[in-house]
């Protein structure tokens, strides 16, 4: 059936209730996120074996971390960093959506993630290595262990999959678009939204929202780059995926949204269970997108991935607010 190794970092999720403010003391409910981890748990819940390999400070939201991913069935390879503190994300809602999401991350301990923590065997037994655009954004080791995992995978014929997930409150564009185009040339599939494709092409950002033959014409661009697949993901319109043999689109169904964080990772997830299935590339993107529309319809990061048993009853569409 296929396996998936990723590695990331995964934080402890702050969450400001509705109608309560953090700034005049709100009780917080504590979750976990983090890009690669989402995946990963995607991933299991549609019975796709995955691991997720990571540093967490010893700590409360340290175990709180490695017991919820451990829970949802993930197999966790997690060293615990006696010295440096899990991260942290504060994520503030306004009317029961995401306002704004802050980082209490720097000198984490997954920000200390180096090649040592890489079993190369976890990378060589898999049959893809799912990394994102995060991870070389937290600093020089993590980068090294970001290259040291595309090694690993190569030598093995590991594919290699990419999200760019440029977080701009991390690094700036101008020191991120040379790393990740580096990075996205030695993957095999690589996965971004239209206003990071461009960031990597050194294209002008879109205006607006990109229509999808602008998508795919991003995509043909990222082919450019080195990979086989570029996947470019359009929100609400679906997705494009091109390779060599030609473009794919699959568009989305309408969903009310309640919360759209994670649905680029949900949306991978989806895509990553086809591609090990042995699907064709607008199957993947199908059920990418039918992932990334379910995470949307609850809240939270990753709680709304569907199980097999709930894609075949998937949640009604709701009122379309987008
Ligand atoms: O993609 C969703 C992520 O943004 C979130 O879960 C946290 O990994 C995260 C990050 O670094 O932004």
């Amino acid at each position: 059936p296929g396996s998936v190794v990723t590695l990331g970092e995964t934080m402890a999720l702050l969450t400001t209730p509705t109608g309560g403010r953090l700034r005049s003391g709100a009780g917080v409910p504590v979750g976990i996120g983090g890009a690669e981890s989402n995946v990963a748990i995607g991933l299991a819940r549609l019975g796709v074996r995955s691991t997720w390999i990571s540093r967490v400070g010893d700590d409360a939201f340290g175990a709180l971390v490695t017991r919820e991913i451990r829970g949802e069935g993930v197999h966790v390879a997690a060293h615990l960093d006696a010295e440096a503190p899990t991260g942290m994300m504060v994520k503030e809602l306004r009317d029961g959506r995401p306002w704004r999401v802050r980082y209490y991350r720097s000198n984490s301990a997954a920000s200390r993630l180096g090649p040592d923590d890489i079993d190369p065997r976890a990378i060589s037994d898999a049959d893809v290595l799912h990394l994102t655009g995060i991870t070389p954004a937290l600093g020089s080791e993590p980068l090294r262990a970001v290259e040291y995992a595309i090694e690993i995978a190569r030598r093995s014929g590991t594919l290699v999959s990419l999200d760019i997930n440029f977080r701009a409150t991390l690094w700036s564009a101008e020191q991120a678009a040379p790393v990740l185009a580096r990075i996205a040339g030695a993957a095999d599939i690589v996965f971004a939204g239209p206003e990071e494709a461009a960031l990597l092409l050194g294209w002008p950002p879109p205006t607006g929202g990109s229509t999808v033959e602008h998508g795919e014409e991003l995509a043909r661009g990222l082919i450019g780059l080195g990979p086989e697949t570029a996947v470019v993901k359009l929100g609400a319109l679906g997705a494009v995926g091109v390779t060599a043999e030609g473009a794919h689109y699959a568009p989305a169904r309408s969903i009310a949204v309640v919360d759209a964080v994670g649905a680029g990772d949900a949306f991978v997830a989806g895509y990553l269970s086809e591609l090990v299935a042995g699907a064709s590339l607008l199957d993947c993107l199908r059920m990418g997108n039918v992932l990334g529309g379910a995470v949307c319809q609850q809240p939270g990061d990753w709680e709304g991935l569907p199980t097999r048993a709930e894609l075949t009853h998937p949640l009604p569409a709701g009122d379309v607010v987008r």
